[in-house]
């Protein structure tokens, strides 16, 4: 069966693809399946926009499995900053060099116990006769002293997760995987389309 996954970003695309890899699914992204569309994240949980995503492909794309991912950086010291507005925090164009060192300069001074920190991520599920299941999953950790890495993307430079002394961004893309919001969201919906497809394809 097909799975389109609803994102515009192919960052998140290439970790999706990676954490599926050996799945029995074709997964496509939205550009792959010929959709283009700017979907208006309005919902107040990472949850709720990530079944608005994947609810205004899944309109455009009847018989198909839609995913979406809604994700982002919460830090305690920020009231939980920037949250569900990550991608949007000072400006979609505005640099991850330039958010992150924002972030770094608003902690600093703070010591370990004051800079924790969690990414999340809200996994999405449309399906064909109109089921829905959301899943999210943390991954636990602090605000670094500086950037650090190259791996990854947005906030993983200044990130550490929770029991390492290196960021998100210097894991080798196997090792976040294992341990990420996404990679745990990811793969406990794969266990969900699973027991879906065991139920409706003979
Ligand atoms: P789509 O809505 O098209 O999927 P987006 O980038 O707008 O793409 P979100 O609204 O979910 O996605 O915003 C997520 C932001 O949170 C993302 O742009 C990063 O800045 C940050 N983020 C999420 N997961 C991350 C990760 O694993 N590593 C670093 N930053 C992450």
């Amino acid at each position: 069966m097909k799975i389109i996954f609803a994102t515009g970003n192919r960052d998140k695309m290439r970790e999706i693809r990676e954490i599926m890899e050996g799945s029995s699914y074709e997964i496509c992204s939205m550009k792959e399946a010929g959709i283009d569309l700017d979907i208006e994240e309005d919902g107040s949980t990472f949850e709720e926009n990530a079944l608005i995503k994947a609810r205004a492909v899944a309109d455009l794309a009847p018989g198909a499995i839609v995913l979406a991912d809604d994700s982002g950086l919460e830090v305690d010291a920020m009231d939980g900053a920037p949250g569900i507005y990550s991608a949007r925090f000072m400006g979609h164009n505005t640099s991850y060099e330039v958010k992150n060192q924002y972030i770094l300069d608003r902690l600093a001074g703070l010591s370990a116990e004051e800079r924790t920190a969690r990414f999340a991520c809200a996994i999405a599920a449309v399906f064909p006769d109109g089921e829905e299941i959301v899943i999210r999953r943390n991954m636990e950790g602090g605000i670094g002293e500086k950037m650090a890495g190259e791996n990854g993307f947005g906030y993983d430079p200044i990130f550490l997760p929770k029991g390492y002394d290196v960021s998100s961004a210097e894991l080798p893309a196997e090792e976040k995987n294992q341990i990420s919001h996404r990679g745990k969201a990811l793969r406990a919906m794969r266990e969900k389309l699973v027991e879906y497809a065991s139920a409706h394809c003979q």
